[in-house]
């Protein structure tokens, strides 16, 4: 059989009119620019067995560990029947209806209890068909951890169904199809674009706003908002991080989710700040390396306050070097971060060692580190994967990591604590870059938990005046997401 690439795959599924642009009625009533509909492969078995190896070609560069192998019915279920016939696997049939006659069962084949099952999809855009196989697989005692599709339309099934403990593995996604299409000039950039544009605006996970700027917003259908816990509840979740815990108990507690950044660049004002705006606040975050007076007995006295008030430390260092350097960054130098600063953040650009070096000096004194997963600055390269993978590097060093430096919400995982800079009540930006969004939009719409405001607060003519505002329309816009009334 004839080798293929993804591009190579790519035109081919164009050429049987299996992707189709145009202006296409969707069930929800959404006009879409792109049409893919894979059920057509089946009236093409070249091109299905070319699928299936590539399918299983991943399957085996996952290094995927599995008892047996299920198709999402019906498309995925002839892709699945050829690999597992190809590679001798035993493969289970999900039913869509159970039987009324007979066993009633609704998986076919044999298996074991705890046994694992590896899905195979065709085309994804929630995740939503994946996860319905997969909780009929879990009913019936078997395990999903992964699955692997031909398509994904890149609308935010990675993150729906990592945040139900499955791995997606696409093989072609929405954006290299268009790109591939484009080069073959297949389709024109107005049609690229204007697809590019639909994906971005009904994305579940990374819309951009509206100057195609700034943080990706959310729209989350698939984060339901009936479904939300309070910081209360989210407090007393068995699998919390004690810090995340901790904070989220002050927040309830002292209705804020104002984070301070105190850019200052003095101690003693920095220390006066703590002192003033401490009630207000659930957060205080420092940049101690634009301090011009700095001195060892700071980070003991920001502890204090800390205490005095019932807030955290977060220091703003932004690590992002290999494992052992920023072990010593965050242990040792001048500032001894690790022993004043509750909560630190990382850049994910080096990969899990960066948290991994960090966690070795922070786990054992409590700590707890945020991930950059998305940045407010006009033109962030972290979007999109990159974010994916951020949020797979937090889930995989949960015991450390306790939320994001996000936009929006970007797992439904209630154990994350989502923090959102580039706040004031007025949307817009500075000249370097940095692009605001309102306290309500960051808060209600994006689903984010803590907003982070620095020069809205600091640059008021009363900054105990403007902090208390902050807190105020924080808290109000949480409660109303939360569906409940707020002061
Ligand atoms: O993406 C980001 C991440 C961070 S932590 N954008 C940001 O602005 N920040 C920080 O938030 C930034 O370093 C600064 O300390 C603060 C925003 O300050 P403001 O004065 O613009 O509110």
């Amino acid at each position: 059989m004839e080798d293929v690439s993804i591009e190579r795959l790519v035109l081919k599924l164009h050429e049987v009119c299996g992707v189709k642009f145009g202006e296409y009625k969707l069930k929800s009533g959404l006009l879409t620019p792109i049409y893919i509909d894979l059920r057509v492969l089946v009236s093409h078995p070249a091109l299905m067995n070319q699928v299936s190896s590539l399918l299983y070609q991943r399957v085996q560069d996952e290094g995927l560990q599995f008892d047996s192998l299920c198709g999402v019915p019906y498309t995925a279920l002839p892709l699945a029947t050829i690999i597992c016939s190809r590679h001798e696997l035993p493969m289970l049939i999900r039913r869509k209806e159970a039987k009324d006659y007979g066993t009633k069962r609704m998986v076919e084949g044999s298996f074991r209890q705890g046994d694992t099952c590896l899905i195979i999809e065709d085309t994804v855009t929630s995740g939503r068909s994946i996860l319905e196989t997969a909780e009929v697989l879990h009913k019936e005692g078997l395990k999903v951890t992964d699955a692997v599709v031909l398509m994904d339309r890149e609308q935010g099934a990675v993150e729906m169904l990592a945040s139900r403990g499955i791995r997606l593995h696409p093989l072609v996604s929405m954006f290299k199809l268009l790109e591939v299409l484009q080069a073959a000039e297949r389709i024109d950039a107005k049609t690229c674009q204007s697809v590019k544009t639909f994906i971005l605006d009904n994305n579940t996970f990374s819309r951009k706003d509206d100057n195609g700027n700034g943080f990706p917003a959310t729209k989350m259908p698939c984060v339901e908002r009936s479904a939300e816990l309070s910081y209360a509840d989210r407090a007393k979740l068995p699998n919390v991080h004690p810090l995340a815990s901790r904070l989220l108990a002050a927040m309830e507690e002292k209705r804020s989710n104002l984070c301070l950044s105190a850019d200052v660049t003095s101690g003693e004002e920095l220390l006066r700040l703590a002192d003033s705006l401490g009630p207000a606040i659930c957060v205080l975050k420092t940049h101690v390396d634009i301090l011009e007076d700095y001195t060892a007995a700071l980070g003991q006295k920001l502890q204090a306050l800390a205490e005095k008030h019932n807030f955290l430390v977060f220091e703003d260092r932004k690590f992002a070097d290999i494992g052992n350097t920023v072990k010593h960054q965050y242990e040792g130098g001048l500032y001894r971060i690790s022993s004043w600063s509750h909560i630190v953040n990382a850049h994910a650009v080096p990969g899990p060692g960066v948290v991994k070096g960090l966690s070795a000096v922070g786990k054992p004194l409590g700590r707890g580190c945020l991930l950059i997963a998305q940045m407010s600055s006009q033109g962030s390269l972290a979007t999109g994967e990159y974010t994916r993978a951020v949020l797979t590097m937090a889930e995989e060093q949960s015991d450390f990591v306790i939320g994001f430096i996000c936009g929006s919400k970007i797992t439904k995982r209630p154990e994350f604590i989502h923090m959102t800079p580039g706040v004031q009540l007025q949307a817009g930006g500075d000249v370097l870059g940095q692009q605001y969004t309102t306290p309500e939009e960051v808060l209600y719409r994006n689903g984010s938990d803590v907003i982070i405001v620095g020069r809205g607060i600091l640059e008021a003519p009363d900054r105990l005046a403007a902090a208390e505002s902050y807190r105020k329309s924080g808290w109000e816009a949480y409660t109303k997401r939360l569906g409940r009334s707020g002061q």
